[in-house]
């Protein structure tokens, strides 16, 4: 059945667990997987469920992520679809911050009225899973939901992570907990397939993905003025309204912070990756990049994007991203290189190299590379070795961030010919 639904992707906070890729553009704008960027995930979940009325709400509007949904999301004038970016900083009532993910919508809530829609659908941004929304949309309209919270069975180590629920044999919630500490859990565990149960994963835990019909929600947010769905809007419905739970079982995992971002770009070399990116359509900006050369190197499970000229020796367990340039006798391994912004031409390229500083864009010659993150457009000189690692401790450099072993390299950073980090 096809209902008539608006989509809310919450594009962010601060962004103050992926710093520094959110340093120079807003969370919805980062990087993921070589060509793609955080909010193409929500975006293409709702497109492959049949939904094209879109709003993204965000912290600040970059630049990145304003071309990006120029220029990647064009529909038809006979469709009605649209992608739209809603930034804090540009609203009347002023120039605070979203306080949290109700205000946030509570905030845009106005640019809803002239949109036809019977159901809202609110989305993560920070997100890595494929799911068919229509599923949770039909759910909430059969069993007369008021609000639907898509659910996953988690363990007893993930679950202080998440909000936990409880539901009963209707799937109807019962109890709601925001990020329980360990001691608030023992009790908490829910019926779930004897299957999951085995895994431990007996702990029921919000996705962050809610199904609201229309005047339930403008209602709630009106009469409760609480921040946030987590913590205030959703533990405030039960008993209340109907809320129900819409089991999910496949992969889903958060992407909102440097290791698990890290861990989620790197899965997708497995040999078997749990997010398919060969199933249903990713959308993102179509580039008319050529095709990626590369020349005497042995690539083990490697993702090299379009627009690549590679000579390295060797890419191992790494996801590398557009029009990345990377040098002879390098090495790189458990590494996510984001590529590049634009080319350097040849004549460019080869002053560069034969300068002292700063190298050309791209990663140079017999360098080695592993456990890191390289944002876009770096220029790693030759002879330069980053090695990430759970030794490392956390810390902030001007060209470069630890966080959890992890070497993210800055956007446009220089690390010159030779260093170690
Ligand atoms: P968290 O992910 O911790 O828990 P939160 O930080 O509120 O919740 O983020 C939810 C989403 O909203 C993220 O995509 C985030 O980037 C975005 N967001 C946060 N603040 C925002 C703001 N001010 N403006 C715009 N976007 C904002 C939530 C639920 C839990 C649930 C987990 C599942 O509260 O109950 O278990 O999601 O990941
Ligand atoms: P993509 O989606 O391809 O990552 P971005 O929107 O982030 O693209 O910007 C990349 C674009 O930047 C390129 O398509 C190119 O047009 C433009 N560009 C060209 N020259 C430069 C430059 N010197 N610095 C930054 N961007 C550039």
């Amino acid at each position: 059945m096809s209902h008539k639904v608006v989509s809310i992707v919450l594009g962010g906070g601060r962004g103050t667990r992926l710093f520094p890729l959110t340093d120079q553009r807003s969370k919805p704008a980062v990087p993921i997987a070589g060509k793609y960027r955080l909010v193409d995930i929500p975006i293409s979940n709702c497109l492959n469920s049949g939904y094209n009325k879109i709003f993204v709400l965000t912290q600040y509007n970059s630049a990145s992520l304003n071309k990006h949904i120029k220029n990647s999301y064009n529909f038809s004038i006979f469709s009605k679809g649209f992608v739209d970016i809603l930034a804090a900083e540009q609203t009347n009532e002023g120039d605070r911050w979203f306080e949290g993910t109700a205000d946030a919508v509570r905030r845009t809530q106005k640019n809803l009225v002239n949109v036809d829609y019977d159901y809202v659908l609110i989305l993560s941004g920070d997100q890595l899973y494929q799911m068919d929304y229509s599923a949770m949309v039909d759910f909430h309209v059969k069993n007369g939901g008021e609000i639907t919270i898509g659910t996953i069975p988690v363990t007893a180590k993930e679950a202080p992570g998440f909000g936990i629920l409880k539901s009963d044999e209707n799937n109807n919630v019962v109890s709601f907990i925001e990020k329980p500490t360990k001691d608030l859990l023992a009790d908490w565990t829910s019926e779930v397939p004897e299957d999951l149960e085995k895994q431990g994963r007996n702990y029921l835990a919000s996705m962050g993905i809610y199904v609201f019909s229309k005047g339930v929600m403008a209602k709630m947010l009106e009469e409760n003025n609480g921040m946030d769905f987590g913590k205030e809007i959703i533990p405030d419905a039960i008993g209340s309204s109907k809320v129900l739970s819409f089991p999910f079982d496949s992969y889903w995992t958060d992407i909102g912070t440097i290791s698990s971002f890290f861990e989620a770009n790197i899965g997708l070399t497995d040999d078997i990756p749990e997010f398919n990116l060969f199933g249903e359509t990713v959308y993102t900006r179509a580039r008319m990049l050529p095709p990626s050369k590369v020349s005497g190197t042995t690539l083990n499970n490697a993702i090299i994007s379009d627009g690549c000229i590679i000579l390295a020796e060797k890419i191992q367990r790494s996801v590398i991203g557009i029009r990345s340039r990377i040098g002879e006798g390098t090495v790189i391994k458990m590494t996510y290189m984001m590529g590049s912004d634009y080319y350097e031409d040849l004549n460019e390229v080869v002053e560069l190299t034969s300068s002292q500083t700063p190298p050309p864009i791209g990663v140079g010659e017999r360098c080695y590379i592993e456990n890191a993150i390289l944002d876009k457009n770096c220029r790693i000189g030759n002879d330069v070795r980053i090695k990430g690692g759970k030794q490392l401790k956390d810390g902030d450099f001007p060209e470069y961030t630890i966080c959890d072993g992890i070497i993210v390299i800055k956007k446009n950073a220089v690390i010159e010919h030779g260093r170690t980090i």
